[in-house]
């Protein structure tokens, strides 16, 4: 197995897909990549992956991008077990919808507070884009009113993916005292393989986050 990581601790997709290996024991080299420096524009990047972002996954000459795709890959490819990618039709269903939500709520809308005020130099956090994502996070304690995880008993790549953008604003300083469900499952994740790593990438992304608000 020759598994590296083109990662950056800031990203949270990028932690997502780290989690998902760290979950999974892999040994994995990581190649730091800062894209606030721009080490991703450079030509030896851009050779593997024109889309020039981060995590990208290099196996033994096999390359891939996208967070939750690297986090499925892995899992079907040397999980040990069929639990945190389900591989019966209706379990990693499931699974998907949970991915997809945290694909396309969770992390657009936390990145539509966020990327403004880290790259084109807002300083506040505009009161519909707050509105907006507390809704979304009703909908995520929907969710885990009636699971432990996400997607059932056990984590899966939905909860690794989720709690890498979760961590991401809560870093920030989010208030989530009106989600007891959010909060129970935040504290679960904390014992999930790499959350630690993971917790201080999120921080690094909440100071830079912060530094920038008035
Ligand atoms: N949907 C992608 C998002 C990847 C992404 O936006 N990565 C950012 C860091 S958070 C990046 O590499 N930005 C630099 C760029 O795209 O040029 C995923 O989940 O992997």
């Amino acid at each position: 197995m020759s598994l590296k990581l083109y990662h950056f601790t800031v990203s949270g997709p990028s932690r997502g897909a780290l989690l998902a290996a760290r979950y999974l024991q892999l040994p994995i080299e990581i190649q730091p990549v800062n894209t606030f420096k721009k080490d991703n524009l450079k030509e030896s990047f851009l050779k593997i992956n024109p889309q020039h972002c981060v995590p990208t996954l290099e196996d033994n000459g096999f390359i891939l991008w996208e967070s939750r795709a690297i986090a499925c890959y892995l899992a079907d490819k040397y999980g040990k077990d069929e639990q945190f990618y389900p591989k019966d039709l209706q379990k990693r269903a499931f699974v998907n919808q949970r991915l997809y939500f945290d694909a396309t709520f969770l992390n657009v809308k936390m990145r539509a507070i966020c990327a403004p005020i880290l790259f084109s130099g807002a300083t506040e956090i505009q009161k519909p884009l707050k509105d907006d994502f507390n809704t979304t996070l009703g909908f995520l304690d929907i969710f885990l009113s009636s699971t432990k995880w996400l997607a059932g008993d056990n984590p899966t790549v939905a909860d690794t993916a989720s709690y890498a953008t979760l961590s991401s604003i809560l870093a920030v300083g989010w208030d989530i005292s009106s989600f007891p469900n959010i909060q129970r499952w935040v504290k679960q994740c904390g014992s999930l393989p790499g959350a630690e790593e993971n917790d201080a990438g999120a921080k690094e992304y909440g100071e830079a986050v912060k530094k920038n608000l008035r």
